[in-house]
C-alpha cells in the first residue's frame, strides 16, 4: 500500500519541481535525504547485528567483560556529524542567499495580498488587480511582494517554490518561476482563521504571447453590458450595493472588502477556487456565500428572484 501511494503524481507536490526556485529547493531535500539515509543506515545496521549477535542466550550466562570509554570511538561520532553538519549547511545558506537575492530587472512585479479567505494579485506595471488566479509568462521569473490585508497567511505554490508568510504591516518579498505553461495549485499555508484550508489559488503559467493576451484583456475590460439580460444584470448589481465591496474598473463600482471583479468573465475559478465559473457555481455563491466560505464577510443576497440572478450572473459572466 505504502509503495503504491507513491504512484500518483499530484500537481501540489515539492517532489516535483517545476521551476527554478521549486528546483533548487528540492535538491536541497534529496541531499539531505541521502545524508539522512546514510546516517540512519550506519546507526541501525549495527545495532541490528549487535542486537542479534550478543543477545542472551541462556538464563545462567554471565554478563560480557565491561568496557567504558574510547577516545577512538568519540572523536569519530563527534568529527562525522560536524562535517554532515557543515555539508547540509553550506548549501543550504547559499540557496537561502539565492532565494532572498533581488529577482532581477527583467522579473515581472506582482503584489499578492492575502485576505480572509482570498488572495488578490495586482500587477502595478501592468494595471491589472484580480483575484483567485494568478497569471505569469512562463520561462520568466516573477517578483511578488506579500502583503496581508488582515492576518498571517502564507503563500505556498509546492511545485514552484516554497512558502513566504504575508504579515500585516509588513512586505516580504520572493520570487519564483514556472518553467513550463501549465496551471500549478497553490494554498495559504498559516493558519489564518475558520476557512483557511479553503483559501486557494492558482497559477497559471502561459506562453509570452498567451500571457500578453491575457493582460491585454484584463486592462481593456468589459465595461458595458453588451446584451439586454446583461443590463438588467447591472441594474441588480447596483440595487443590492455589491459595489460597496466590489470593484470593476471603469464603473462606479469601487469597494475594496472583495475582490475587483473587472474581467471575471476571463476566469476559470471563482471564490478561492472553490467553485467553477458559471451561472449555476455564480448563483450558489450569491444565494448563500457561507455554506461555501464559513465566516466570509460577503453576506447572503436570498432575495434575488430567479430571474433577477439569471440577469446578475449574465452581466458578471459577460465581464471579460
Ligand atoms: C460586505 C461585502 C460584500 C458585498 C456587499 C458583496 N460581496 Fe461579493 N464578496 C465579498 C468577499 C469578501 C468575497 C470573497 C470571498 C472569499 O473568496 O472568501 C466576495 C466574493 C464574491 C465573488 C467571487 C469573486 C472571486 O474573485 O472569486 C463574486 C462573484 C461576488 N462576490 C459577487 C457579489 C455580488 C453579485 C454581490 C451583490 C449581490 C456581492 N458580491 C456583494 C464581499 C462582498
Ligand atoms: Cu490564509
Amino acid at each position: 500500500m505504502l509503495a503504491l501511494s507513491a504512484c500518483t503524481v499530484h500537481p501540489a507536490s515539492i517532489l516535483h519541481p517545476q521551476g527554478a526556485a521549486a528546483r533548487m529547493e528540492y535538491q536541497l531535500f534529496d541531499f539531505s535525504l541521502v545524508v539522512m539515509t546514510g546516517v540512519f543506515l550506519s546507526v541501525v545496521i549495527p545495532l541490528t547485528y549487535v542486537i542479534v549477535r550478543y543477545r542472551k542466550r541462556s538464563a545462567d550466562q554471565p554478563l560480557p567483560r565491561q568496557v567504558e570509554g574510547s577516545h577512538r570511538l568519540e572523536i569519530l561520532w563527534t568529527v562525522v556529524p560536524v562535517i554532515l553538519v557543515i555539508a547540509l549547511a553550506v548549501p543550504t545558506v547559499g540557496d537561502a542567499f539565492r532565494l532572498a537575492a533581488p529577482a532581477g530587472p527583467n522579473a515581472l512585479q506582482i503584489t499578492v495580498i492575502g485576505h480572509q479567505w482570498w488572495w488578490e494579485f495586482r500587477y502595478p506595471g501592468l494595471g491589472i488587480v484580480t483575484a483567485d488566479e494568478m497569471h505569469l509568462p512562463a520561462g520568466q521569473r516573477v517578483e511578488l511582494t506579500l502583503q496581508s490585508a488582515d492576518v498571517l497567511h502564507s503563500f505556498w505554490v509546492p511545485s514552484l517554490g516554497g512558502k513566504e508568510d504575508t504579515v500585516p504591516g509588513q512586505t516580504n518579498t520572493m520570487w519564483l518561476e514556472a518553467d513550463r505553461p501549465g496551471t500549478y495549485p497553490g494554498q495559504c499555508a498559516e493558519f489564518c482563521g475558520l476557512s483557511h484550508s479553503l483559501m486557494r489559488f492558482y497559477v497559471v503559467a502561459q506562453t509570452p504571447s498567451a500571457f500578453h493576451t491575457w493582460a491585454h484583456g484584463m486592462r481593456h475590460p468589459a465595461t458595458t453590458p453588451r446584451t439586454p439580460l446583461a443590463t438588467q444584470g447591472l441594474a441588480v448589481f447596483n440595487q443590492f450595493g455589491c459595489g460597496g465591496c466590489h470593484t470593476i474598473d471603469g464603473t462606479p463600482a469601487q469597494g475594496k472588502v472583495g475582490p475587483n471583479l473587472t474581467g471575471l468573465g476571463n476566469r476559470s475559478v471563482i471564490v478561492a477556487g472553490a467553485l467553477q465559473n458559471n451561472a449555476a457555481d455564480l448563483t450558489q455563491w450569491i444565494h448563500d456565500p457561507t455554506a461555501i466560505i464559513p465566516g466570509t464577510v460577503m453576506p447572503a443576497f436570498s432575495g434575488l428572484s430567479p430571474q433577477q440572478m439569471t440577469a446578475l450572473t449574465a452581466y458578471l459572466e459577460g465581464l471579460k
